[in-house]
């Protein structure tokens, strides 16, 4: 593949997992970088040995010289950043939660829509190893039709310390984690009509809700439940892993606490080891997540040569984002929302 250039904006916690991933993508690599705090600016640039680096990211466009920007900041810039690239005709990746409101995501998708240059958001959980080998069990047809499914993580590992602005929100782990589990509902049950959701605070120390349930109603007339927690105390921590079950009309499938895949159907019972990579810059517990930045970042280069789409497309986020927004809105009114008439 001949290269394609890249610029990231925002150098904080966890974009050093990005430019490690970038390091290891085949066909591209990160030419400039950009952050506000001159610290991390620093501290990126002198790591991974970047020396076009800015402060402001209109400067760094002005500039040009890149393909494709990385947008790695909070939520709290998606929009202005998305909507700058979408100006500049870059195409864009942006970090999830993609915006802060489903009207900004759907402008958002309609600014680089117009300007004719590709979006994705990095929704990277679909990516782990763990989660494509349910979806593969499922394709090769293992249980036959689906038509119930769990799709939990419940934990109690300390987030906070990494990230301190986890704690200050209004809104915590529907927006920053069950995001995730939403989206792998979406990717292995597909959309969803309609949902009821329930949350609670029980840490006193932070503002937004630590523990969501939510049951979904699929379009092919499947129920899953989604259960997220960061106030589960365990006797061996889980975190971070996606714990599935699927139910279906040949048999079952059970994606099990240490990254075992457990199926059975009429031919009996296999299991098996379906653990993340260790990659050489990645350290337990985070290295399942880590892979997952490193295989979504390769199909970006790929889809974006193909000019073809990605799987976490803009377009396609919308559709996960929608049920966070339906979440908070069963959890605050406890109703049952419909998803189709938000979208
Ligand atoms: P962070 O606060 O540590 O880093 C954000 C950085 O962006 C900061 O250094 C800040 O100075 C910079 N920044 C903010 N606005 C800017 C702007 N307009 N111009 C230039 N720089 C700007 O945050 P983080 O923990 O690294 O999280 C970043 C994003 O990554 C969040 O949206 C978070 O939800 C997401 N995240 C995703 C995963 C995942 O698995 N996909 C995991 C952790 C965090
Ligand atoms: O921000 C979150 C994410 O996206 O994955 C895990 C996390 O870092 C903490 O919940």
């Amino acid at each position: 593949m001949t290269g394609l250039k890249g610029a990231l904006i925002g150098c904080g916690f966890f974009a050093i997992n990005q430019m490690h991933g970038w390091n290891d993508v085949e066909g591209a690599e990160i030419v400039a970088i950009c952050d506000r705090d001159p610290e991390r600016l620093k501290l990126v640039g002198d790591q991974f040995g970047i020396e076009r680096r800015y402060s402001n990211a209109e400067a760094m466009f002005a500039d040009g010289g890149f393909d494709f920007v990385d947008i790695a900041t909070t939520v709290q810039s998606h929009r202005a950043l998305v909507e700058m690239a979408a100006r500049n005709k870059v195409p864009a990746i942006c970090q999830k939660p993609f915006a802060k409101t489903l009207s900004d995501a759907k402008a958002m998708v309609e600014a680089c829509r117009a300007a004719g240059v590709a979006l994705m958001v990095h929704e990277n959980f679909r990516w782990q190893t763990p989660i494509q080998a349910v979806r593969k069990a499922l394709d090769a047809g293992a249980i036959g039709t689906p038509f119930w499914g769990r799709f939990s993580f419940r934990s109690g590992y300390d987030v906070f310390s990494g990230q301190p602005y986890l704690a200050e929100g209004e809104r915590f782990i529907i927006e920053d984690l069950g995001i995730h589990t939403l989206d792998i509902a979406r990717y292995i049950l597909g959309d969803v009509s309609s949902l009821t959701a329930r949350t609670k605070r029980v840490n006193p120390r932070i503002k937004g809700e630590d523990v969501a349930t939510i049951l979904l109603d699929h379009e092919n007339g499947a129920t899953s439940v989604v259960d997220v927690s960061y106030a589960t105390k365990l006797s061996k921590e889980p975190f971070p892993e996606t714990l599935i079950e699927l139910d279906g009309s040949e048999g079952t499938i059970r994606l099990t606490q240490g990254y075992g895949l457990e199926i059975t159907n009429g031919k009996g019972t296999t299991v098996m080891d379906v653990s993340p990579k260790l990659l050489s810059w990645a350290s337990r517990p985070w290295h399942n997540i880590q892979e997952s930045v490193f295989a979504i970042e390769q199909h970006w280069v790929e889809q974006l040569k193909r000019g073809a789409e990605h799987s976490t497309s803009g377009a396609d986020n919308l559709k996960t984002f929608a049920l966070v927004e339906a979440a908070y809105d069963s959890a605050a009114r406890g109703q049952t929302i419909d998803v189709r008439a938000l979208l």
